[in-house]
């Protein structure tokens, strides 16, 4: 949306924060354009019997965890491209996220990786956070990585390793997750494993899943009460022959076995080609086993895209099925973990994940659009026809207004993108913290 160049860049060079009045002029600019879209989509879904505003107030209580790994640049093997004004500290990475809930006011809380963010004084971290409307989500182990003071190595495994030596050592470090999570107010442990083998006759499957499970009982058991561990499953990478826990099913098998505290976190990117996600998705939901998602978009494999930029119909597929699932176990959309995980490799990261956030909310809000009972009565007398023509009118409405109404009645901005590049946000990063600085992350 144009129209709001008058607007001055008021930064302060401490600390990067983007202040109430500077959103609230850029709205005023767009509101009038705003609003006729917003009363125009009103009355249309009032023909049908839809309550705008009724949608407007799920999408704003619908939060987003940000992940720290994901505000500098990433890259592949073949290289990386480097970002500008880069957080260089878990303080940064906070007032970035900041940057961005203040934007959308969809983005309330961040998921820290460990080691790549340890909170060195837990208290000034949790003040920053909460100067910043933010939480903590769940806090994610890394037992994929050999850190430099590391005695054993992960190279062949961690929780399933042969050597019960490695499996401890991994084991001890996701205890020390646990803590730095309980410090923060965090309430889940996310756990991926990249555990598998790279050739046939490497591995003894089903010794690797026995020892992963041994493992990760006593992760279980160390658990707070009032906590979840997030058992995240992916086919394939690094490893590419086996992965322990590689599909749902091989993840519901550790939870079923696990207890109640353990549910299945559904990474989109980590399927095999042509998967059907929001099958998986409902069946989750059914067992009452869905921890929640690594929401991201791909083509091929974990690559980790936008939200919403290649397959946003299969998004919103699994969002029918989400808020179907929700319904019948009668559970708010806040008892589940929504976080993003993605890589930015030719994007700006922030811009990246306002994009991936407003990606969400759309799906959510078309989700919410589907006439429920039709489709039921179509599925019932078999009319495919009519039960795709429901699921696609839904599709097919444009529900930005929603989207956008939701963010300004939270305080948010009518255009969190354009506002960002308006103010030079980046710009302001890059003088603040210099041109070659490096987040840690993917
Ligand atoms: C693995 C994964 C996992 C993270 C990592 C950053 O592909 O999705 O969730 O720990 O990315
Ligand atoms: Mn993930």
């Amino acid at each position: 949306m144009a129209g709001c160049s008058n607007l001055p860049s008021l930064f302060n060079s401490i600390q990067m924060k983007i202040e109430q009045y500077q959103i609230d002029q850029h709205n005023d600019s767009l509101f009038s354009r705003h609003n006729n879209q917003y009363i125009f989509l009103q009355e249309q879904l009032g023909e049908q019997g839809i309550h705008a505003k009724d949608i407007v107030k799920q999408l704003e209580a619908f939060q987003v965890a940000i992940p720290s790994w994901a505000l500098g640049t990433g890259g592949t093997r073949f290289g990386r491209f480097s970002g500008v004004g880069e957080p260089r500290s878990l303080e940064e990475k906070i007032e970035d996220v900041g940057l961005l809930h203040a934007l959308n006011r969809s983005s309330g809380s961040i998921s820290l990786h460990i080691p790549w963010d340890i909170p060195g004084e837990t208290q000034p971290i949790i003040d920053l956070a909460t100067s910043l409307d933010l939480k903590f989500d769940a806090v994610n182990s890394n037992t994929f990585q050999d850190q430099k003071d590391q005695e054993l190595s992960y190279k062949y495994g961690s929780l399933s390793h042969v050597d019960a030596q490695v499996r401890k050592q991994a084991v001890e470090h996701n205890i020390e997750v646990i803590k730095h999570g309980v410090n923060l107010g965090s309430k889940a442990l996310s756990i991926w494993l990249s555990d598998g083998s790279c050739f046939p006759g490497q591995s003894n499957f089903v010794k690797a899943f026995q020892n992963t499970l041994e493992s990760l009982q006593e992760i279980y058991a160390a658990l707070p009460d009032d906590w979840k561990v997030y058992v995240e499953y992916k086919a394939y990478e690094p490893n590419f022959y086996s992965t322990v826990i590689q599909d749902w099913g091989s993840s519901l098998l550790f939870c079923q076995k696990l207890g109640p505290k353990a549910d299945v976190l559904v990474d989109l990117g980590h399927h095999l080609p042509n998967a059907n996600i929001e099958q998986i998705v409902a069946t989750l939901m059914m067992e009452g086993r869905l921890a929640g998602f690594h929401f991201n978009d791909s083509k091929y494999g974990d690559d980790d895209l936008t939200v919403g930029a290649i397959r946003p119909y299969q998004l919103f597929l699994i969002f029918v099925e989400l808020i179907e699932g929700m319904k019948r176990a009668n559970r708010a959309s806040d008892t589940y973990a929504w976080m993003i995980d993605a890589s930015h490799n030719v994007k700006d990261p922030l811009e990246d994940l306002l994009q991936s956030v407003e990606a969400i909310l759309i799906a959510q809000a078309q989700a919410l659009l589907v006439d429920r009972k039709k489709l039921e009565q179509a599925r019932n007398e078999n009319d495919v026809v009519l039960a795709q023509q429901i699921l696609q009118n839904a599709f097919r409405t444009d529900v930005r207004p929603l989207v956008r109404e939701a963010m300004r009645l939270s305080g948010g901005s009518l255009d969190p993108i354009a506002l960002y590049r308006h103010l030079g946000v980046r710009n302001e990063l890059l003088n603040e913290r210099g041109k070659l600085t490096v987040a840690t992350g993917l």
